[in-house]
């Protein structure tokens, strides 16, 4: 980016905070004159923790693909911009995991680290979440996560090995200033994870499946103003539906739906017997009902429905226009039975902003 684009960005940016945050012409005219001094003299400028923590905030209120906004002012944010070796990085990624976690009462949360200067990343963050799941292709198959085969090919080429077995967690991969990417096992006391069960079926035949408690995107860009924030780990709480309709049920991911309608004695000789809505019911309440006897926190789709409904009624009142992306906003599950469903959307994307990023590995 050369400094014309940052300076309007930034100034975009500082003009539309400031006015949000009620400072005064003169702050704002201020801090204006100090940015635009300091992109003259280093072609950059540094966020205050107020320009950082807002613009963090905003960019997860103008994330159009999230059903989960109406909390966009409760985010998080941990200012790691001092942060500058792997150790350090590393010790920051645990703290987040076990903040985040927070024995079940997920906070959501961002660990922000030193941002692009000159084009150049000096933190890569090569996880796609900071706690997944492997998967290794073997001759009977793919065992585990297939989504993660590729990430678990390189980390294995690192040096890590996995036990094997369908839900071995990832290691941290980072990567400082182009050296040799470095990888560390999370401990396991810090990884919550919670096994699904129904109170009525055994829907696995036995087998222990489970899932992790916090989503925790690691490989997206936060953007604000005109600043390219390429490690900015964040997270909320999982919706029922990520887990049970999609992450366990794609055919390309876990694929338990033939599992669990053998389980539940279904006829699966003909598709119209609707085996696999029912056995995709049966998953996602016991998605649910097992997070919430753990005690860790998730929403159901209904629920975060209608706090999005909320959203979109704060947003009205204060006269900012609520963007969005239909496809995405609507649930995998029973997408008609909420509003979402029967109102169109305008995708226009706003800044600040969390954006996708070229992967690290090929
Ligand atoms: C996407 C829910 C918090 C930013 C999503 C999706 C859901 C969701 C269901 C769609 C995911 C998919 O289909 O794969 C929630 C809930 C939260 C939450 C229930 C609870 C607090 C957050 C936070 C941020 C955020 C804290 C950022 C600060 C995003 C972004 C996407 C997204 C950027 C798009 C991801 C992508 O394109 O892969 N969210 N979210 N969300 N959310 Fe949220
Ligand atoms: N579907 C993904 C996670 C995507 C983000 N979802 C959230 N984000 N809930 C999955 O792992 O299933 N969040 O920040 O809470």
């Amino acid at each position: 980016m050369n400094n014309q684009t940052l300076t309007q960005e930034a100034e975009l940016f500082i003009q539309q905070a400031y006015t949000e945050l009620g400072k005064s012409t003169e702050e704002i005219e201020s801090r204006l004159k100090s940015v635009r001094h300091s992109i003259e003299l280093n072609n950059f400028y540094e966020h205050t923790l107020e320009e950082l923590s807002y613009g963090a905030k905003v960019a997860w209120r103008n994330s159009n693909r999230c059903i989960g906004r109406f909390f966009w002012e409760n985010l998080n944010v941990v200012d790691a911009r001092g942060m500058h070796t792997s150790k350090e990085v590393f010790g920051c990624l645990l703290n987040h995991i076990d903040k985040a976690t927070n024995e079940g009462k997920i906070q959501p949360l961002i660990t922000i680290f030193q941002p692009q200067k000159n084009g150049h990343s000096p933190i890569k963050i090569w996880n796609h979440q900071l706690v997944r799941y492997a998967g290794y292709k073997t001759e009977d198959g793919i065992i585990g996560d297939p989504d993660s085969l590729q990430f678990t090919e390189k980390c294995m080429e690192l040096g890590w090995q996995g036990e094997g077995t369908m839900f071995d967690v990832l290691p941290l991969v980072i990567q400082i200033d182009n050296g040799k990417p470095e990888y560390m096992e999370i401990p396991k006391e810090l990884i919550m994870e919670v096994p699904i069960q129904h109170a009525e079926y055994d829907l696995f035949g036995g087998e222990e499946i489970k899932w992790y408690a916090v989503p925790i995107i690691s490989d997206m860009r936060l953007e604000i103003g005109g600043v390219h924030y390429t490690a900015a780990p964040f997270n909320g709480w999982y919706m029922g539906t990520e887990i049970g309709a999609r992450n366990l049920a794609d055919t390309e991911r876990y694929n338990l739906l033939p599992t669990i309608a053998k389980q539940m004695e279904l006829d699966m000789k003909r598709l119209g017997t609707l085996w696999k809505d029912r056995a995709l019911v049966e998953l996602n309440s016991a998605v649910l009902d097992s997070f919430k006897k753990r005690g860790v926190t998730i929403v159901d789709h209904h629920t975060a429905a209608n706090q999005f409904r909320l959203f979109e009624q704060k947003e009205e009142k204060c006269q900012r226009q609520v963007t969005g992306k239909w496809s995405w906003l609507i649930p995998p599950m029973s997408p008609a039975t909420t509003h979402v469903f029967h109102r169109p959307f305008n995708n226009t994307v706003k800044k600040p902003n969390y954006f996708y990023q070229d992967k690290y590995y090929t």
